[in-house]
């Protein structure tokens, strides 16, 4: 893919000359595009069409912009396997995570355009009654949203849909891994028709400049917390502006004595493997009770040891590459700590080697037991792969002390048969996110999505994004003859 720049409507490469590839996580000889390294000139021009376009769309009613919305999904509906395929091979998912990424997207767009006929304020009594009063969302303006490559199209649509329904206009900036998919998101908003500026894609190393644009006027951010906390720093700057970002987590699933083993497994698997545990929800600590804990690190370990790891277009393969070779590198490092702080390894992770995976990053499983102490780093900072604690404790009190024993906050699950402990894991453990008898991950976007301390703003995005893009004003209307005050004001003339 010949990759540009999608500025008011238009294709369009970037004077700086600088391009950048996109290279396949499963055959790094693969390169699937190059792109523009952008400059301060192209986010100018995209801030700009933002801008200019941002005047006309607020003017159209929410549901004439939502019809944009209807063609945009009936047209990626059409395309939904291609699509597929190409967040597989840009992120090395397996194919039925690739499905899984689109269809989340898909169901945003869906989302988004069932609420355009739904009451979309309040009504508010005043004291007296001849008064009506509203309560009215604005929207704000240009948006710049910085995403990440391990949701390359759902989390851009989590994104773009609220805000632009909303009357805001958006400037997107996809991670350099997966920029086609951000091409290809950019190709069916201009097939949908959207009027040119509304939405704009900038590739490439200018995440920075547009959050540091004077013009933008929301920064909506999901990744690590290193880049999250600086943007929470340059946005405190402006008094104009304001950021919601997801910053990842150091997720738990909670096994008590009481658990349905099975469900127990499977949680587990899911949670820690899918996506090679590369999800900001996936559960890199497994707190189980001293109970149950033979009998669930003896089957957890069995079936870790048959997941399958290969190309992830193959429908078999459970687990594909890692993202990149810094991604190996930093899991390796995090495995290697895991040992030096003690673990009983269960399961040795590895960079994978031989003809299947020689030419991508492949890594194995790696698995360990460890008692929870304020000193590991392994047990309190987010790895991003496929490497998982199983933590013992004693009872439920302690399950919850570990769990909240992190600076993150984001995806917590428990497996229990009785609903006064689930109860208690809902009450007393902190998250955005919680699941009983569930996995960590896959949470629909029709809920809030987003976490507490490290793990974000406090500012949920998916279905909730809406109270980020827009402003909730007051509107009053008097329908009097005469001004009567509420508090006691009138003044008789
Ligand atoms: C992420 O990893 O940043 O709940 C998003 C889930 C997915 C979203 C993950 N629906 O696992």
């Amino acid at each position: 893919m010949d990759g540009k720049n999608y500025i008011n409507g238009a294709f369009v490469g970037s004077a700086s000359g600088g391009r950048f590839e996109s290279r396949n996580p499963a055959n790094i000889d693969e390169v699937l595009g190059t792109f523009p390294l952008s400059s301060e000139n192209d986010v100018n021009n995209a801030v700009q069409a933002a801008q200019t376009a941002y005047d006309g769309w607020r003017r159209l009613s929410r549901i004439k912009r939502g019809e944009y919305l209807d063609e945009f999904v009936q047209l990626l509906k059409k395309d939904r396997e291609d699509l597929s395929r190409l967040v597989t091979k840009e992120c090395g998912k397996g194919i039925v995570e690739g499905r899984a990424d689109v269809t989340e997207g898909i169901h945003m767009v869906q989302y988004v355009f069932g609420t355009v006929r739904m009451p979309h304020g309040d009504v508010i009594d005043s004291e007296i009654s001849e008064k009506d009063a509203f309560m009215r969302r604005k929207p704000k303006g240009a948006v710049a949203a910085i995403t990440p490559w391990n949701f390359p199209f759902a989390i851009p649509l989590w994104l773009i849909c609220p805000s632009v329904v909303e009357g805001n206009t958006v400037i997107l900036k996809p991670s350099r891994e997966t920029a086609c998919t951000a091409n290809k998101i950019a190709e069916y908003a201009h097939k949908a028709g959207f009027p040119p500026g509304v939405i704009n894609v900038v590739h490439g190393g200018c995440g920075d400049l547009l959050v540091k644009h004077p013009d933008t006027q929301v920064v909506l951010f999901v990744g690590s917390n290193d880049v999250g906390s600086e943007i929470k720093k340059l946005v405190a700057g402006f008094h104009n502006k304001m950021c919601a970002c997801e910053m990842g987590g150091k997720n738990a699933l909670i096994v008590l004595d009481d658990a349905n083993m099975d469900i127990a497994i499977n949680a587990a698997i899911i949670s820690a493997f899918k996506t090679s545990g590369q999800r900001c929800t996936s559960a890199s600590r497994l707190i189980v009770h001293e109970k149950v804990l033979a009998e669930f690190e003896k089957r957890f370990v069995e079936i870790t040891k048959r997941i399958q790891i290969g190309n992830p277009l193959d429908e078999n393969v459970f687990m594909g590459p890692v993202i990149n070779q810094s991604a190996t590198e930093k899991i390796a490092r995090y495995n290697d700590l895991a040992k030096k702080e003690g673990a009983k390894v269960l399961l040795d992770g590895t960079r994978l080697t031989g003809e299947q995976y020689k030419k991508g990053y492949f890594m194995s499983p790696f698995v360990y037991r460890m008692q929870n102490s304020p000193k590991s780093r392994v047990l309190h900072e987010e790895v991003f792969g496929p490497h998982v604690a199983i933590i013992p404790v004693k009872n439920i009190d302690e399950a919850i002390e570990v769990h909240n024993d992190t600076e993150y906050g984001l995806a917590c699950a428990v497996i229990t048969e009785d609903y006064r402990k689930a109860k208690k894991i809902r009450d007393d453990c902190e998250y955005g996110l919680g699941y009983v008898n569930l996995p960590t991950i896959g949470a629909e976007v029709h809920l809030p999505f987003g976490g507490v301390k490290k793990s974000g703003t406090g500012l949920p995005s998916a279905s909730t994004l809406i109270d980020v893009v827009t402003h909730r004003t007051a509107w009053t209307v008097n329908h009097a003859l005469e001004i009567k005050m509420a508090q006691g004001l009138t003044v008789k003339l």
